[in-house]
């Protein structure tokens, strides 16, 4: 225990960039999730969330920092994360589903670390959304085609998906907007997809779409891409499906197609 706490402190020093952005807090992606629960860790990486700041991720994503019981409900159905997370109550703990030596001592269970007096210290999240549909991941395939959670259903309200996509180094990401219908408003601020020409939500921003215009096709400048979408508490719509595929660099310089495309200028090989 004593081991852990000081390694955390040396995680702690290492503390950054998290927060927002455009006024919206921009976090991680999530990780693994079952019976409404899932783990969080910061963008920036393991421990870094204070107490204010998991309650916050939570409730932006639509739900709240999960529960003893709550965790303890996933836990049962096999939820196991080696990863201690801020719980609803200022509670810090973790799930143990199979016993092993380099994590939970050997226990299984929640690995309780009590109720912290100490809102500062950085730890993960665990979040509670039962409403959160399953959606989002990391892809390396050279193709594929992503779609609104619940689709050809409408998407439901209060839902966040993070795609990521990694192709190979020196290869591009076309994307192409096969279907797209998301609550419109003027700036786009109720429910959006965002498109990051990075591995991230932070860096590269290309463009936040909504409304039922489909968008041209989008290329990257690099290897990696992210797209976020995200509903708010009222009102959706019939949601989307993107396809991407990849390019090599030297076809995607060959300027003899343009027009409809988006080039992005910027740096090869980000990542
Ligand atoms: C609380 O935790 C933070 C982060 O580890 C630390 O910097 C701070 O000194 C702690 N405060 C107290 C009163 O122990
Ligand atoms: C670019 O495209 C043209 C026509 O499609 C082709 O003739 C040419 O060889 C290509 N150049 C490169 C560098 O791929
Ligand atoms: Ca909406």
């Amino acid at each position: 225990m004593i081991a852990l706490l000081l390694f955390s402190a040396l995680l702690w020093d290492q503390a950054a960039a998290w927060g927002f952005k455009d006024g919206v807090l921009h976090n991680s992606i999530w990780l693994e999730r079952a019976a409404g629960v899932y783990h969080r860790e910061s963008r920036s990486g393991k421990y870094r969330l204070t107490y204010a700041e998991a309650k916050a991720v939570c409730e932006y994503e639509g739900g709240h920092l999960a529960t003893y019981q709550q965790l303890e409900a996933a836990r049962k159905i096999g939820f196991h994360v080696c990863a201690a997370g801020w719980m609803a109550k200022g509670r810090v703990g973790y799930p143990i589903v199979k016993a092993g030596a380099n994590c939970g001592f050997g226990k299984t269970g929640i690995v309780d670390y009590g109720i912290r007096l100490n809102r500062s210290e950085r730890w993960d999240a665990y979040c509670y959304n039962p409403n959160g549909k399953e959606c989002g991941g990391v892809f390396t395939d050279s193709k594929h085609v992503f779609k609104s959670p619940g689709y050809p259903n409408e998407y439901e309200n209060e839902q966040i998906c993070y795609w990521h996509i990694r192709v190979r180094y020196g290869q591009r990401i076309q994307l192409q907007f096969l279907e797209f219908d998301v609550e419109e408003d003027t700036a786009c601020l109720a429910d959006f997809l965002e498109v990051y020409d990075s591995y991230d939500d932070i860096n590269g921003f290309v463009g936040r779409f909504c409304g039922d215009e489909l968008p041209d096709d989008i290329i990257s400048t690099g290897n990696v891409m992210t797209l976020k979408f995200l509903s708010d508490a009222s009102v959706t719509a019939g949601g989307f499906q993107i396809r991407y595929s990849t390019l090599d660099t030297a076809s995607s310089r060959n300027s003899s197609a343009p027009g409809k495309n988006n080039f992005l200028s910027g740096k090869f090989g980000i990542m």
